[in-house]
């Protein structure tokens, strides 16, 4: 049966606007699903549906002005206790609408002492604001102070912003005068009749400009008192504080409130903001009427963690106190051609980054005698070439690290993030840096420890050869457990690699080179292969780190033992 769901009682305001369309036509919700969000001068609360069921048709629009009885949705409803007299449904939903979001000050607003006779008394007089009825909520939250000691207020000026689950209300003070105390903090539950704000209270606001210029701050008087700054056409207050204002300083207090009243959103979207901890100020709204979204605060947050760090703050520093390089408009200089960054080159820039700010990294240099292994490497590949195989140094280098894994088990490690514990893996997964023309990806050769070099020479040549035709699947990609860097066949004598977090070690190859190297009689001309190992400071100590390294050096230069 068809069940027409109608604008509940929106306390005092006559008139509300709709400022967001929850439900399409054709949804299937459930009973208490919110299907739009109105807003009033004083507050914005998500109307709920009575009864689960399927969206027939929408009456309204998102601007739209609605009063107490106009059709909102019509709901098709399998509940036959459903009574569909409109009169009914909307009494039925009233409770759920946060109708009583909007406090009616006279009537609802409790006071210690009753103010003082309808005379215009000068005197003024101690009372405490409390919580109003706030509809079925049996405790709110309180997500915004507006005002602070001193303030001089004029009758029906905001003090809190209260937040239930659907609605989010400012409470006025039904008098005017100068606040004494703040009865509450933010974040605290509060139910109707708890103490809010102790107010110096006048009855008149003629009165109550005589009693400022008692007792008012020589600052306070050179700015708007707070709440006058949020007679702003935006409803209600951010629930977020900006972090950039610090809280002792009063002047940037106001202009952070001031720019927070300008904000248009819903309680569900604030209640995402808080949770996420974004100040609203700073998300862009693409709702009508400039209203946030919840996609904007995902926006926002996506955007944030892509950037590694957000907007600049007052020190000139972004997240972890690092000062961001600003960006230039180089077209000032000369030409230039804007070329988009592969999807492959922004995800590895993302985790160098990462590793990078994270990480304390140090860089063991060590060198490797590989003499024999080169001769043994070439007369296998003069047997292997007939079939098309190829060993290169690095699979030796594989073979290597997994024995030094073995004997160094922190190395095949990660450390919490907690710092509690340090997890130590029993499988052996070595990510081999790969360059593509779209940037540097990791794959990973699987259970190394349990190949041969032939099946590790040929393993990582077909996993390089997926990775630059663009073919490696994702889990080709995952569950490194240490990680080689090889440029040895580019040149270069030493490099400094970043570690693949949240492993903590990658070991660098350059270019092996033949050298003097003194015997004790004599020199030499040895093969020699410089090592790089960058590790995790906080995981590795600097003496198990020249160690680990010496042990491959020593394993490279011992072809018996890196076969065996
Ligand atoms: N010293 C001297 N010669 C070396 C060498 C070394 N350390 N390592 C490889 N070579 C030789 C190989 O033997 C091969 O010689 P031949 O052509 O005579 O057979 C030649 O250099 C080219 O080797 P390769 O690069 O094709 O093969 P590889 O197994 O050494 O490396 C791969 C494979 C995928 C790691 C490599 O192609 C690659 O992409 N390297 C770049 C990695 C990178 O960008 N790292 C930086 C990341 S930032 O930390």
């Amino acid at each position: 049966m068809a069940l027409q769901v109608l604008v509940p009682d929106v306390g005092d305001a006559a008139e509300v606007e709709v400022i967001e369309i929850l439900v399409s036509v054709g949804d299937v919700i459930a009973k208490d699903d919110s299907l739009v969000v109105l807003e009033s001068d004083k507050a914005s609360m998500e109307i709920p549906s009575p009864e689960g069921g399927k969206v027939l048709s929408i009456s309204v629009k998102e601007g739209d002005t609605v009063n107490e009885g106009d059709q909102i949705v019509e709901l098709e409803v399998e509940s036959e206790e459903v009574d569909t007299e409109k009169d009914s449904v909307e009494s039925d939903s009233e409770p759920e609408t946060g109708s009583e979001s909007e406090p009616e000050p006279e009537a609802e607003t409790e006071t210690e002492s009753e103010p003082e006779s309808e005379s215009e008394s000068e005197s003024p007089t101690e009372q405490t604001i409390n919580v109003p009825d706030v509809g079925d909520a049996e405790e709110v939250l309180v997500t915004e102070i507006l005002v602070k000691p001193g303030d001089k207020l004029e009758a029906e000026d905001s003090l809190v912003v209260l937040e239930s689950d659907k609605a989010s209300m400012e409470i006025p003070t039904p008098v005017a005068g100068e606040v004494v105390e703040i009865l509450v903090t933010e974040g605290a539950s509060v139910k109707e009749g708890d103490p809010l704000v102790k107010l110096l209270a006048v009855n008149t606001a003629k009165s109550a400009k005589s009693a400022k210029s008692e007792t008012a701050a020589p600052a306070e008087d050179k700015q708007p008192a707070k709440a006058k700054a949020e007679k702003s056409p935006a409803p209600d207050a951010s629930a977020t504080k900006p972090v950039s204002a610090p809280a002792s300083d009063s002047s940037n207090d106001v202009v952070s409130q001031t720019s927070n009243k300008n904000v248009h959103a819903g309680p569900a979207v604030r209640k995402q903001a808080r949770e996420y901890g974004v100040d609203l100020g700073q998300v862009k709204a693409t709702g009508q009427k400039g209203r946030i979204l919840k996609e904007d605060i995902q926006n926002f947050v996506k955007q944030r963690l892509a950037e590694g760090a957000g907007k600049q703050g007052a020190s000139g520093t972004v997240g972890n106190g690092i000062p961001p390089i600003p960006d230039v408009d180089f077209s000032r200089f000369g030409e230039i051609e804007l070329i988009p960054l592969s999807r492959i080159r922004k995800a590895s820039a993302r985790n160098l980054h990462r590793s990078w700010v994270n990480l304390p990294h140090v860089t063991q240099f060590d060198e490797a005698d590989i003499t024999e292994l080169e001769a043994f490497r070439k007369s296998q590949n003069v047997e292997l070439s007939r079939s098309g195989q190829k060993i290169t140094p690095l699979a030796f280098l594989v073979k290597a690290c997994v024995h030094a894994l073995i004997k160094f088990p922190q190395f095949n490690a990660s450390i919490e993030s907690s710092y509690d514990n340090m997890v130590y893996k029993k499988y052996y997964n070595i990510g081999v840096a790969v360059e593509t023309p779209d940037g540097l990806v990791v794959p990973v050769i699987k259970d190394a420890d349990k190949k041969g070099v032939i099946q590790l020479a040929q393993e990582t040549a077909d996993l390089a050869a997926l990775a630059r035709d663009k073919k490696l699947p994702m889990d080709a990609m995952q569950g490194g457990t240490f990680s080689i860097s090889s440029l040895g066949g580019i040149g270069g004598t030493a490099f400094t690699p970043i570690v693949n977090a949240p492993e903590v070690a990658i070991l660098g190859v350059s270019k092996s080179k033949m050298s003097p190297v003194y015997d004790g009689n004599q020199f030499q001309p040895r093969n020699m292969l410089p090592l790089s190992l960058s590790y995790d400071h906080r995981a590795i100590d600097g003496a198990e780190a020249a160690r680990f390294t010496a042990y491959i050096a020593q394993l490279l230069s011992d072809l018996k033992r890196l076969i065996l």
